[in-house]
């Protein structure tokens, strides 16, 4: 059986970690200057917030073991995609697909997988729209190909799944069923009110004769 040396192991999960950080800051950066060359040109924001985080050694190495991933700096890169994550709250639901086009169609992005959750909810009534993205961080001596998830949705579903997130954890994921079927009417309520608000907006910018990316949505839902 070969041995771990295990100052190596550190040294290695410490640059693993290092490079998932990189990769985080240029997508951020580019999220960021899409906002603000879009409401300098629009005067507008399809970009309410952005936030960021890292996945902690210890939710990584949880994440391993249920999925059965061998702890190695190569089957981490390979199997957990979302150690560096980025969330993206959008006002209308055409603004999330605005975003995704135009991050997808950024030269140095490569997607490498899409779970629509809002064209096809998730059971609980969960929407949100996930982008598994390759950016490539240039090192020093080398070049990495860094996975990002980037999770976008509006303002509402981020609302009811940060709501969901804390009930599950406060229940230890044994949520009773009369909660369960309660958010599943709010994810309901979610959706009816952000076709309401997009509806709405939509309105106001033809009588203001606005240039308003919900008023012609670019795709998807
Ligand atoms: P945290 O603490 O947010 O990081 P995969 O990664 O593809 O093997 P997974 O993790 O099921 O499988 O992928 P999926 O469905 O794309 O979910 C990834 C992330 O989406 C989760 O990360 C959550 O952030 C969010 N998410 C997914 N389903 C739900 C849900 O039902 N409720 C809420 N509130 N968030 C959800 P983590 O690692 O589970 O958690």
């Amino acid at each position: 059986v070969a041995r771990v040396d295990p100052f190596e192991a550190r040294d290695e999960f410490a640059r693993l970690m290092m490079s998932y950080k990189f990769g985080l800051d240029e997508v951020m950066t580019k999220v960021n200057i899409l906002k603000e060359e879009f409401t300098y040109i629009h005067d507008y924001s399809p970009i309410e917030h952005v936030g960021s985080r890292l996945k902690s050694a210890e939710s990584i190495l949880k994440k391993a073991q249920r999925k059965n991933c061998p702890l190695t700096v190569e089957h981490i890169r390979a199997q957990i995609s979302d150690i560096a994550g980025i969330r993206i709250t959008c006002s209308f639901v055409a603004d999330t697909y605005l975003i995704r086009d135009m991050l997808a169609g950024q030269d140095d992005i490569t997607v490498i997988d899409v779970k629509d959750y809002i064209a096809d909810p998730k059971p609980n009534g969960y929407q949100s729209l996930h982008l598994i993205v390759e950016v490539p961080v240039f090192m020093s001596d080398r070049v990495e190909t860094v996975r990002v998830e980037i999770q976008i949705r509006t303002v509402a579903m981020d609302f009811w799944a940060s709501v969901e997130h804390k009930i599950y954890y406060k229940y230890d994921g044994e949520v009773p069923d009369s909660l369960l079927a309660e958010l599943k009417e709010a994810a309901i309520a979610v959706t009816s009110l952000d076709m309401k608000m997009e509806r709405l907006y939509g309105e106001v910018a033809k009588l203001g004769g606005e240039s308003s990316s919900t008023t012609s949505p670019p795709g998807g839902a």
